[in-house]
């Protein structure tokens, strides 16, 4: 079998993705996910102009040879842009595999190992009466696990957060909007929001957080302290991890379960962390870290510390990357919780897919390959258009960890 062609789809039915199309000679192609939000063209860039020549003319089969090709090849390694660049690849190559075999993806990396994917989603309000009501309506649809942020007193904008009217999104058209941060008053309300709700919707439900790297370690050690009684599935992104001992001085101080790791782009990320035993779950995904291939290599050796998987999955990753996400996730044996933030209806319809949500679990569904397509034509009429993470600064003005 032969590369014979490979394009690039970049669009925005709602939000931005770049979308990676390789053809085989067989007239079967495969589509990966390049989306790198707020960086969308760098990594466009970086296919086009570098790696798309290299792969035309190879045999799709070889998923190792041509990722160590296009990782060791280039001689700077690492990096989101050029890991997610390589994950496209990879992930394209996957579903060319899949249906070249006539078989779901999951088959080709160890067969289901379960019934579905546990996933959690995004509840959030502007103050606890309105997050409490917005975990209670993810629990009425059947999510036995859901994500809570609310907005923090005496903040005019919180993380996690949407802005008036708005479904909440993490990029905004333009150039980057700045928000305001304290401290102080987010961990003196952090506990009051968990005590409510673990008061109000009792001790089954699983309750997840995203501190989305705004602490210190040892301000993370005192929130993990603080929502011990409130028994969380975790606390994620306590604080930023550049410095992978950090974890340890969190790890010292309370039993809160931590992940982390969804800006992270390779194993070598996380090589500490995981081999000290620092967190319980790894959420670098497929797109950002290097595709299936490597995602693998990492969940291996997390599995070997009894760390679990908790994959990234905002509506910034595409549904490729969804249904790549659940075919890893269904076949691995340390697979721990899936995040699922629903794309909007327009992204669904350029992106249909096979994958499906039953009473808190997920399937990738059982169609050859990934499972999902694209709509070019759909597609090509919601053109690319510049889109910015915020920022945020301190109360004093000090740009701070958004
Ligand atoms: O692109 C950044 C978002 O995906 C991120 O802010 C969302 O933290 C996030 C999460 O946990 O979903
Ligand atoms: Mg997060």
């Amino acid at each position: 079998m032969k590369i014979t062609a490979a394009k690039l789809i970049i669009c925005s039915p709602d939000r931005n993705f770049v979308t990676l199309r390789i053809e085989t000679e067989e007239g079967i192609y495969g589509l990966g996910d390049a989306t790198l939000n707020g960086r969308e063209l760098a990594v466009a860039s970086y296919l086009e102009d570098h790696i798309l020549p290299c792969i035309i003319g190879r045999d799709p089969f070889q998923t190792e040879d041509i990722w160590q090709y296009l990782y060791r090849g280039a001689y700077w390694r690492r990096g989101p842009v050029t890991m997610s660049a390589i994950a496209a690849v990879d992930v394209a190559l996957w579903d060319i595999k899949g249906k070249a075999l006539n078989t779901p993806v999951y088959n080709l990396l160890g067969g289901q190992s379960r019934q579905g994917c546990l996933v959690y989603t995004h509840a959030n309000g502007a103050d606890i009466a309105e997050a409490l009501d917005s975990v209670r309506k993810h629990m009425d649809e059947g999510y036995l696990a859901v994500r809570a942020q609310a907005g923090v007193p005496g903040l005019s904008s919180s993380y996690g957060v949407p802005k008036a009217g708005k479904s909440y999104e993490p990029a905004e058209r333009g150039l980057p909007s700045e928000s305001l941060w304290s401290t102080e008053r987010y961990l003196n309300f952090a506990p009051t929001l968990f005590e409510k709700l673990r008061v109000e919707l009792g001790p089954d439900v699983h309750l997840l957080h995203d501190v989305h790297h705004r602490l210190t370690p040892i301000e993370a050690a005192r929130l993990g302290k603080s929502l011990e009684p409130y028994h969380l599935f975790w606390i994620e992104d306590p604080c930023p991890a550049e410095l992978q001992e950090s974890f340890k001085l969190i790890r010292q101080h309370t039993t809160t379960p931590v992940a982390t790791g969804e800006v992270f782009n390779s194993l070598w990320d996380s090589h500490d962390l995981i081999r000290h035993q620092l967190i319980d779950y790894i959420r670098m995904t497929i797109v950002h870290g290097g595709g299936i291939t490597h995602a693998k290599k990492t969940a291996d050796f997390a599995a070997l510390y009894n760390v679990r998987t908790g994959f990234h999955g905002a509506t910034d990753l595409s549904p490729i990357t969804m249904a790549a996400a659940l075919h890893f996730g269904l076949a691995i044996h340390n697979f721990g919780i899936q995040e699922h933030m629903h794309h909007s209806k327009l992204t669904d319809e350029v992106f249909p897919h096979h994958y499906s949500f039953d009473a808190g679990y997920m399937h990738p569904g059982d169609a050859p390959g990934l499972g999902v397509d694209i709509d070019e034509v759909l597609a090509a009429k919601h053109p690319y258009q510049r889109a910015s993470l915020p920022i945020a600064r301190k109360l004093d003005g000090t740009l701070t960890d958004w």
